[in-house]
């Protein structure tokens, strides 16, 4: 078992490095060390963060090992220096970035080689702090793809096109009042804001059973839905105001439709595709159109996992098997969102489509402990940003790893924010 667990770690650093490697490769070295939009950290920057927080975790915590470079950690120390200061610090250049983090592999590895998952010590049961480290070079993996989205100039990522649509995929379904399991207490590299499975009585509500398409959207736009403050909350309004929103990030008008710019191709919008990189106040206001609102997170993990033949919440909608391809657009095997109606594997007991892979979907729950809630390891990763300003988001999108594609998994962002892989589906009372 213990050589199991150690085998799957390896492949799992493994499979992490070698997308970093490529995101990072793919570019030269002054567009790695350039900032692509003063939201994004250069490449490089992300780069030696991820070998900075495995040097932190698995060489000096779990391995107990000297320091490799701690003169280093304040310039690494994401809550020291805001992204857009990032460029001007005294970065490590690509070359001794990727020295860097090949000799933190190293070492890292040699650990694992001598690590006792003891379950007496919280970071080594199961192997959590391997998983943890994994999930978050993974996590920066999707920022380094996000930011591959910002940057301008020739395409330099290939990947073949999502899964056509398999399958008619339209309306709502209804979800019946009554509790659920949320979060969970046994999956062994559940962060710590999953954490702990606790029962949530939700009552009945209907939830799309797709996520709203760039044609769906199309309409709101055509709609004058941009230009109507009776559809945006204050706060949203004002912001579209100054932003000057009038289409998703990355749309464009020829003057006689919309295409969009995805990692440096333009082409015509595809109808049948998630919509994809819009801000939460723009969810909000379409759902206020359409009369209808956004999904709380707790009707969203129940539409989610809840299976009614059993009570029992899945650890996927499918099951509580791993993501295969069939399942879900995850892992950035594509480089869009796939048609609604490519999975039809992949959908919850409830008949719930797609709610892994493809987009992060817009909640209007702000980010809150779980009853229960511990910070783990550290208080920075979740803990500190209780109670400020963002909004849920769920599922992950084509750009998340399944290493992180869970759908306990939780992650948050402050509501302007629309160059991450974010799109929504609307719900309504019951
Ligand atoms: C959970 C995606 C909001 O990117 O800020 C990466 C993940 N935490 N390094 C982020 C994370 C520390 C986090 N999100
Ligand atoms: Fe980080």
């Amino acid at each position: 078992m213990t050589q199991d667990l150690r085998l799957t770690i390896a492949a799992e650093l493994e499979r992490a490095r070698a997308r970093t490697a490529a995101l990072t490769d793919a570019v030269d070295e002054t567009d790695l060390i350039r900032q692509h939009s003063p939201l994004m950290s250069p490449l490089v920057w992300d780069l030696a963060h991820v070998g900075n927080q495995e040097e932190l975790w698995l060489v000096r915590d779990v391995g107990g090992r000297d320091p490799v470079r701690q003169d280093i950690d304040e310039l690494y120390d994401a809550f020291k220096h805001a992204r857009k200061d990032r460029p001007a610090l005294p970065l490590l250049d690509p070359g001794q970035a990727r020295a860097y983090v090949a000799q933190v592999r190293d070492k890292a590895l040699d650990v694992l080689d001598h690590a006792r998952f003891d379950p007496e010590r919280p970071l080594l049961d199961n192997g959590f702090a391997f998983g943890m480290i994994v999930q978050h070079e993974q996590q920066h993996d999707e920022t380094m793809l996000a930011t591959h989205q910002l940057r301008a100039g020739e395409p330099v990522l290939t990947a073949p096109a999502p899964p056509p649509s398999r399958t008619p995929v339209s309306g709502e379904v209804f979800v019946a009042g009554g509790p659920f399991t949320m979060g969970t207490s046994t999956d062994a590299w559940a962060l710590d804001n999953e954490r702990p499975a606790h029962v949530v009585d939700v009552p009945g509500f209907f939830i799309d059973a797709a996520p709203i398409t760039n044609g769906q959207y199309q309409e709101f736009i055509a709609a004058g839905g941009y230009d109507d403050p009776r559809w945006w909350s204050d706060r949203g309004w004002a912001y579209r105001v100054k932003a000057g929103l009038a289409a998703p990030l990355h749309w464009l008008h020829d003057g006689t439709q919309w295409h969009s710019r995805q990692f440096g191709r333009v082409s015509p919008i595809n109808p049948g595709e998630p919509v994809v990189h819009v801000c939460y106040f723009e969810a909000e206001a379409y759902a206020a159109w359409a009369g209808k609102r956004l999904p709380t997170e707790a009707e969203w993990e129940k539409a989610a996992r809840f299976d009614p033949a059993t009570g029992r919440s899945r650890r996927f909608p499918w099951g509580d098997e791993s993501p295969e391809p069939r399942h879900a657009n995850l892992g950035q095997r594509h480089l869009s969102p796939a048609p609604v109606g490519a999975y039809p594997d992949g959908a919850s007991p409830l008949g719930v489509h797609q709610m892994i892979g493809d987009v992060w979907e817009w909640l209007s729950s702000d980010f809150d402990p779980y009853p229960g809630f511990a910070a783990f390891p550290y208080r920075e990763y979740s803990e500190v940003f209780f109670g400020g300003d963002y909004k849920m988001l769920r599922g992950g999108s084509f750009g998340t790893d399944a290493a992180a594609g869970r759908s306990t998994f939780r992650n948050w962002d402050h509501p302007i924010r629309r160059q991450i892989f974010s799109g929504f589906r609307l719900a309504r009372d019951a």
